[in-house]
């Protein structure tokens, strides 16, 4: 089984992340191991996402002998920013710096907001080396470290890689000798290195209800999707049902209509169960593959409200607030109790803030939400922490 391993690629405005992803794509679409996307495909990216919020992103993938490492630009930095929060679970980063230029408040708050949501490695790719001579080069490269550092990515054991995206574009022939395509082989074997473990992914099952009904024999069936792990016939499963816990036997399992003995995550299912009725399961119940799951009210999440231009509010939010949030489908009255930079998040922003739901839930790390205003996402978070 191959596994995916999301990489994102973030860097200031500039800096040349459509130029290297075009190059990586170009070259390795020669070898057989990436699909060729133009520059002009990747720069413009527009792409439909998750549950009604628009998530821009080009995304390229390249086979690795293991993984495949599904490689990601945004457009702009607010794209980046919805992905971080509300795309899958970013395992590493490719931080792109042009060396004519250096680091830049974009790029701290790119590594600030990674850091924030969990990612661990980073690997340096200083692009443009064809614009300046390999003294300053090797300055700019203290200054970045010194930023990883500051920003809490010391245990980052990636190796830095040198080149030019805009040179390998254009050559794109695909070769590992090539004077100029070389360095994307260096960041292929790094991240085959450096990548290869998505070590703080949870494994375990969670299933999210959409709908339920009951077969002819009276078996509830329900139907929804498998976000992560596997599910297979004849375990146990712990599930969410109203205000309660409680312990459910899967006893068939349906992909597309074809009865299976075990599916993996991703996967849209059909289960029919025991130990529940069907009445009682609705939108956002939760199905997990443990005991011991907690109920919990309150989360720290890192949130992105909506420009106007992106269908957002008009005000800004603030502590005491009400606010609704909702997650896999359910919406649930909050009150905003903390923010920790900003009294205010006004539309446009992120920010770490807390909030309190008024009825338990199962929470956890990495878990996504969208802000609603009436039946109007006007912005997303990912949980970040649980408790106040
Ligand atoms: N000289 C030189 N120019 C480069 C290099 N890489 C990219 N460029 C140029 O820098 C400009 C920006 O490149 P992009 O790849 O679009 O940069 P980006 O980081 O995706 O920019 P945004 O998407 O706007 O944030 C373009 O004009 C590129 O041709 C390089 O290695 N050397
Ligand atoms: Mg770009
Ligand atoms: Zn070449």
């Amino acid at each position: 089984m191959t596994n995916e391993i999301n990489i994102s690629i973030i860097g200031n405005v500039d800096h040349g992340k459509s130029s290297l992803l075009a190059a990586l794509s170009n070259s390795f679409s020669k070898i057989g191991l990436a699909p060729f996307v133009p520059y002009e495909q990747i720069d413009l990216a527009t792409f439909n996402g998750e549950g009604g919020v628009k998530l821009n992103r080009a995304e390229v993938k390249i086979a690795g002998k293991e993984n495949v490492y599904a490689l990601s630009d945004y457009p702009s930095h607010q794209d980046f920013i919805k992905n971080l929060v509300y795309g899958e679970k970013v395992d590493g980063v490719l931080l792109v710096i042009s060396a004519a230029d250096g680091p830049m408040p974009q790029t701290r708050e790119h590594l600030r907001l990674a850091k924030k949501v969990g990612v661990k490695k980073v690997l340096i790719v200083l692009n443009k080396v064809d614009m300046v001579s390999e003294s300053l080069q090797e300055m700019v490269i203290k200054e970045v470290r010194q930023l990883l550092y500051e920003e809490g990515f010391e245990c980052s054991e990636c190796q830095t890689i040198k080149g030019s995206a805009l040179l390998a574009r254009k050559c794109g022939c695909g070769k590992k000798e090539c004077e100029k395509c070389g360095f994307l082989f260096n960041i292929y074997e790094e991240m085959e290195r450096c990548f290869s473990l998505s070590e703080n992914r949870d494994e375990k099952a969670l299933f999210v209800a959409s709908n339920s009904s009951d077969t002819p024999f009276g078996i509830p069936v329900v139907k929804g999707e498998l976000i992560s792990g596997k599910l297979k016939k004849d375990s146990t499963l712990s599930a969410l049902i109203g205000n309660e816990i409680k312990s459910l036997v899967i006893k068939g399992l349906e992909v597309e209509g074809i009865s299976v003995d075990e599916v993996m995550a991703k996967s849209a299912v059909s289960l029919y169960v025991s130990g529940v009725k069907s009445d009682d399961i609705s939108k956002g119940d939760l199905f997990f593959d443990e005991n011991g799951v907690k109920l919990e009210n309150s989360f720290e999440s890192l949130i992105y409200l909506f420009r106007k231009e992106e269908g957002g509010k008009q005000n800004p939010i603030k502590i005491a607030d009400e606010i609704e949030v909702s997650l896999f489908g359910k919406k649930f009255k909050s009150l905003l109790i903390h923010s920790s930079e900003k009294e205010q998040v006004f539309p446009g922003d992120n920010a770490t803030v807390s909030f309190k739901l008024e009825k338990d839930y199962v929470l956890k790390n990495n878990f996504s939400f969208s802000i609603m205003e009436g039946e109007k996402i006007v912005g997303v978070g990912k949980i970040v922490k649980i408790g106040e």
